[in-house]
C-alpha cells in the first residue's frame, strides 16, 4: 500500500524532470534565466556535455549573457590548433573559448548581439557592442557576421574580422595570401591581413612591446602594445 503510494507521488515527478532534461534544456543563458535560474554563474546548455558561463544581470538590465571567451588572468594557454577551437576548452569558472561548433548551432537557431568587454590594468573598462552576431558552418570556414557597431568606449576593432573566416596556426584561413596570421600573432580568430584585435593572443599583463601585436590587444583602445587584463565576448538574444 505505503508502495503503491509512494509510486502514484513518485512517477509523475520522474517522467516530468526526463521531460524537462531531454526536450526543454536550456539553449543559451536567457533560457536559463527564463526557467529561473537568475544568479551568474556555470550552466549547461544544450546537453549536460557543453557548459557555459552565464552573466546575469539584475532584471532591469536584461542582462542574461551567454560568455562565449574570456580571458582574465593568463591561466590559460590560447595558443592551440584547429581541433580545440572548433570543440571548444578551458575553465568555465575562469578563462576558457566556449567552441566554434558550439557558436555555430548557437546562432543559427535565434539572431544575437555581440558584446565585448575590455579592462586595462588600472581598473578602467570600456565595451563595444555589434547589433547582430552569427558564425556560419564548418564548411564555411565559421565565417564571422557582425552588425552595427556601438562604441562603449572602445572603439571598432572587429571591423577587419567581419565577413572572414576562422584561423588557427594549424589552419590558415585567413586573407593575407603570403603569410600565416595565427603563426605571426600567437593567436586563433576570424584574422583578416591580419587583425585590429587578437583576443586569443598572448596574456601580457599590460604594455609588453616585445612582439608585435602578439598579445591580447584591442588597437582603438591600447594600441597593438597594450595586452588587456580583462575580456569578455559575450552574445544574447535580440528580437
Ligand atoms: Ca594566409
Amino acid at each position: 500500500m505505503a508502495s503503491r503510494m509512494f509510486m502514484a507521488l513518485v512517477l509523475p515527478l520522474l517522467i516530468e524532470s526526463s521531460f524537462i532534461s531531454q526536450d526543454h534544456f536550456p539553449t543559451d543563458c536567457s533560457d536559463v534565466y527564463t526557467y529561473g535560474q537568475t544568479l551568474s554563474g556555470v550552466y549547461a546548455i544544450f546537453s549536460t556535455s557543453v557548459q557555459v558561463y552565464c552573466e546575469m544581470g539584475c532584471e532591469l538590465e536584461d542582462a542574461r549573457w551567454t560568455v562565449i571567451q574570456r580571458r582574465m588572468d593568463g591561466s590559460v594557454n590560447f595558443y592551440r590548433p584547429w581541433e580545440q577551437y572548433k570543440k571548444g576548452f578551458g575553465n568555465k569558472h575562469g578563462e576558457y573559448w566556449l567552441g566554434l561548433e558550439n557558436l555555430y548551432q548557437l546562432t543559427r537557431k535565434r539572431k544575437y548581439e555581440l558584446r565585448v568587454d575590455l579592462q586595462d590594468f588600472e581598473g578602467v573598462k570600456v565595451y563595444a557592442l555589434y547589433s547582430s552576431f552569427s558564425v556560419e558552418s564548418e564548411a564555411d570556414g565559421y565565417r564571422l557576421h557582425l552588425g552595427a557597431f556601438t562604441d562603449g568606449g572602445a572603439g571598432d576593432s572587429l571591423e577587419l574580422s567581419n565577413g572572414q573566416k576562422f584561423s588557427t596556426f594549424d589552419k590558415d584561413q585567413d586573407s593575407n595570401t603570403e603569410g600565416n596570421c595565427a603563426k605571426s600573432y600567437l593567436g586563433a580568430f576570424w584574422y583578416g591581413s591580419c587583425h585590429h584585435a587578437n583576443p586569443n593572443g598572448v596574456y601580457l599583463w599590460g604594455k609588453d612591446g616585445t612582439l608585435f601585436a602578439i598579445g591580447n590587444v584591442w588597437y582603438h583602445w591600447k594600441g597593438y602594445d597594450y595586452g588587456l587584463k580583462f575580456i569578455s565576448m559575450k552574445i544574447r538574444p535580440v528580437v
